[in-house]
């Protein structure tokens, strides 16, 4: 797999632009068409670029009716070299799910809750192929948690440079282990900390037990925050997910123990690219250094890409779509 130590490029890899395409979740024909719409060729079975390279913001599992087709495009990138990928909390919980400790026992998880449901789904289109699954998992080990780019970051969910700064340090190439899976599974150790924050990004949990509705039925005590507030005072400032706060959270002050939990990405950093939140609608940059690419492919939303040429203020010209 391609990626580089410390994931820097070279010279002649820095000319390349880059294309930024978020959560793929399953939805193998969709991809199809973004990367015929954006100039990659199928050759020798690898879509190929002539002068640029694309890289998945994770999530290419769970939810879709063409997991394996996903996986199959992207993989075959990733080992030619015309993509890269980071991992999503859809592939972190997978592995955490099905990749016991010890090495090469993969079994089925118990039918639990929603996420449960949703990877069961995903498992029976594997039913036939459980070694091609299991051949996924070892792949899915491979992909780092972010990558580190002269000109801008990759993560699933969030950057927090204070979580990733020692973890790169450690972990130049972004990439975690099995013993760091294993420690990931405890709630609060440090490398929970880092897999969760980065794949997940940070929640704030409603008081009183209040639980909002979302979209897909299901009920959540907790909402997804975003991390470029420069001095959020409300819920309303940080929440960043489709479904709407009770109103009467929205102007509900942070307490200071919420607000110290929050990330804040500044504006000055360089451009930093995410999936994970559903958004909806005309692709709109979050803030001129952030970009968010996940449009909710898999709920009838977009498939969207941002191409980048190595800008340091982002420009929503540069996203490309097609719709589900
Ligand atoms: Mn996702």
């Amino acid at each position: 797999m391609l990626v580089e130590p410390a994931q820097k490029v070279s010279a002649s890899q820095a000319d390349q632009g880059f294309d930024l395409i978020g959560d793929v979740h399953g939805c193998g024909d969709l991809l199809e068409c973004l990367l015929e719409r954006m100039g990659y060729r199928r050759q020798d079975g690898v879509y190929t670029h002539d002068s640029r390279r694309a890289i998945f913001l994770g999530d290419l599992i769970d939810r879709g009716p063409h997991v394996q087709k996903a996986l199959d495009i992207v993989r075959r990138m990733v080992d030619a070299g015309t993509a890269l990928v980071v991992m999503g909390n859809h592939e972190a919980h997978a592995l955490k799910q099905c990749l016991r400790e010890g090495g090469r026992d993969f079994t089925l998880p118990r039918v639990g809750g929603r996420s449960e449901r949703v990877m069961h789904e995903t498992l029976k289109q594997f039913e036939r192929a459980p070694g091609l699954w299991a051949s996924y998992l070892e792949w899915f080990l491979e992909m780092p948690l972010c990558l580190e780019f002269e000109h801008f970051r990759v993560a699933h969910a969030c950057w927090d440079e204070a979580l990733l700064r020692p973890f790169l340090a450690e972990r130049p190439d972004g990439r975690i282990d099995r013993r760091f899976l294993l420690a990931a599974s405890e709630a609060g150790s440090p490398e929970h900390r880092v897999l969760d924050r980065t794949t997940r990004g940070t929640q704030l949990r409603l008081p009183n037990g209040q639980m909002i509705r979302s979209l897909d039925g299901a009920r959540r005590g907790l909402f997804r925050t975003h991390f470029w507030a420069r001095s959020p005072q409300t819920y309303g400032d940080v929440v960043f997910q489709p479904d709407p706060l009770p109103p009467e959270f929205e102007d509900r002050p942070l307490r200071d123990d919420e607000r110290r939990r929050l990330v804040h990405y500044d504006s000055s950093q360089r451009p930093l690219f995410v999936g994970h939140y559903w958004c909806e609608g005309i692709p709109s940059l979050a803030t001129p250094n952030i970009a968010c690419l996940d449009y909710s492919a898999v709920r009838g939303g977009r498939l969207v890409a941002y191409r980048f040429d190595g800008e340091s203020v982002l420009d929503a010209g540069q996203f490309c779509w097609v719709d589900a």
